[in-house]
């Protein structure tokens, strides 16, 4: 494999798609070893398939405010890649949201979904629709009119959509509505879903859990763990706020959260009903943390993000390159020992050099943040047997799915000197088994 000349192609086909390219490269470069000592993906071409996605759904949402005005935005569902099976990946909507950012999450999620163990395939959507300020009646609209197009390429053992940055389970519930009176169906084809109506317990706090467990199997390579442990947190939605939950659960004292307006500082640590608050300020559809620190007569640094604050542990939880190398190097000479991304890519390819050229624990994404989308699955299987599982049973299928991740990123990320490049490991053990699915059943 040539990966400059993959890259320059892509790139020719796709100008200016950043986030794409730059999550394509770091898997090409993690994958580049071990592909090219079997002569068989080269010949069946199995990169030049995966990087494409299958297809791509763009349509217009048109959808009614309060007031009566119209509004038109654009929305999307990529569907990357099925060959483990049905596609399956959150929808995010925020003003940013373009196709480059999907196409790297959808890209991401290939080798996610492949690492949970469990039969999902590769997908993600979503609109540059900005819930901020919005009525909860003009959300439900906006929700209705995207579902008219959506239902007509998704299923329960087609493609399974879910929440992701600004779709919780408020979004997921107009969804769900219009989808189950189109399709006349009752079936688990969106995740995330009321416990009263097919959800799974556990699901909110997934993601953050699933981190805090990986980050638990990170903390055991180096004989420590969470007790006593300062933690730096990033963003204050779904994630921040599963994460801080077990971190505080284990012992560890988290003293930051942030939002678009800068980062929250509590040195008192931020536990019990400070991290309820954050449901309040999520709910607000305000999206600013300042309001925490007139409650809970905290520090608030403007336009600043936690990254200089000393740490031992570091979970960025808010969006995708939202950690740079200049980050990268405070955390380090302020303390910190591990990294563990619960947003998707929110360390830029130079941050994640410096922690490996220190050789600290760092974690990518797509392995630790994991724990959503296998709750996720887990979710499936409950709504396949029509059945509910009890919150202890999700939980440990969840933490042992977490373990199986960690030690299949330390099986193909260990060097010969032991230092684990989770990096590495993860995108090799999740692409094994999506190519070797893709070359046993022929060219498609
Ligand atoms: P939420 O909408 O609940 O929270 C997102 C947080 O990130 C908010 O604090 C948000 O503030 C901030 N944020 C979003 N976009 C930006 C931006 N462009 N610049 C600065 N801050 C931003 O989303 P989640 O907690 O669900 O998602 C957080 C991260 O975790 C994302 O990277 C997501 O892809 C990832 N993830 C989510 C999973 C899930 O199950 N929910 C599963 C796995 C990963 P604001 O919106 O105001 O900018
Ligand atoms: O990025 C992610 O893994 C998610 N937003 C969760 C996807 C899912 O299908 O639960």
């Amino acid at each position: 494999m040539n990966v400059e000349k993959i890259l320059n192609d892509l790139e020719k086909k796709h100008p200016g798609e950043v986030e794409y390219l730059q999550a394509v490269r770091e898997v090409l470069e993690s994958i580049e070893e071990i592909y090219n000592q079997n002569p068989q993906f080269e010949s069946a071409k199995i990169i030049e398939r995966l990087i494409e996605p299958d297809r791509i759904l763009t349509v217009k949402v048109p959808w009614v405010d309060d007031k009566g005005e119209t509004h038109v935005n654009l929305a999307y569902r990529i569907q990357f890649n099925n060959a483990i099976g049905p596609y399956k990946g959150g929808l995010r909507f925020h003003p940013s949201v373009n196709l480059s950012i999907l196409k790297f999450l959808g890209f991401e999620q290939i080798f996610k979904n492949s690492l949970t163990t469990l039969p999902m395939g590769g997908a993600k959507g979503g609109s540059d629709f900005d819930p901020k300020g919005k009525s909860n009646t003009e959300v439900m609209r906006f929700c209705q009119s995207f579902m008219l197009e959506l239902w007509k390429i998704i299923g329960p053992e087609t493609d399974v959509p879910a929440g992701d940055i600004g779709v919780g389970g408020r979004e997921i519930g107009f969804l769900y509505g219009m989808y189950r009176k189109l399709a006349r169906e009752n079936t688990g084809v969106l995740t995330g879903k009321g416990i009263g109506w097919g959800g799974s317990l556990v699901r909110p706090e997934a993601t953050g859990y699933g981190a805090v467990y990986f980050a638990q199997e990170m903390l055991k390579t180096k004989d420590t763990d969470f007790k006593g442990k300062t933690v730096s947190i990033s963003g204050f939605g779904n994630v921040a706020w599963g994460a801080a939950k077990k971190v505080n659960e284990l012992g560890g004292k988290v003293v930051t959260i942030s939002g678009p307006d800068g980062y929250i500082y509590d040195k008192e640590g931020i536990s019990g009903a400070k991290i309820d608050y954050m449901l309040e300020l999520r709910a607000s559809n305000n999206d600013i943390v300042k309001p925490y620190a007139y409650e809970f007569k905290a520090e608030f640094h403007e336009g600043k993000r936690p990254w200089e604050v000393k740490c031992d542990v570091a979970l960025p939880c808010a969006t995708q390159n939202e950690l740079n190398e200049a980050d990268a190097n405070n955390l380090i000479k302020n303390g910190c020992i591990c990294i563990v991304e619960g947003a998707n890519m929110p360390s830029t390819p130079e941050a994640i050099e410096v922690f490996h050229k220190a050789k600290i624990l760092f974690s990518p994404g797509k392995a630790s943040n994991a724990g959503g989308v296998a709750t996720s699955g887990l979710e499936m299987s409950q709504n396949s047997m029509k059945l509910n599982w009890p919150a202890a049973e999700v939980d440990q299928k969840l933490h042992q799915i977490m373990k199986d991740i960690h030690s299949a990123c330390v099986k193909h990320g260990k060097g010969s000197d032991g230092y684990v490049n989770y990096v590495k490991g993860a995108n090799i053990a999740g692409f094994l088994k999506v190519a070797n699915a893709m070359l046993d059943q022929g060219v498609l």
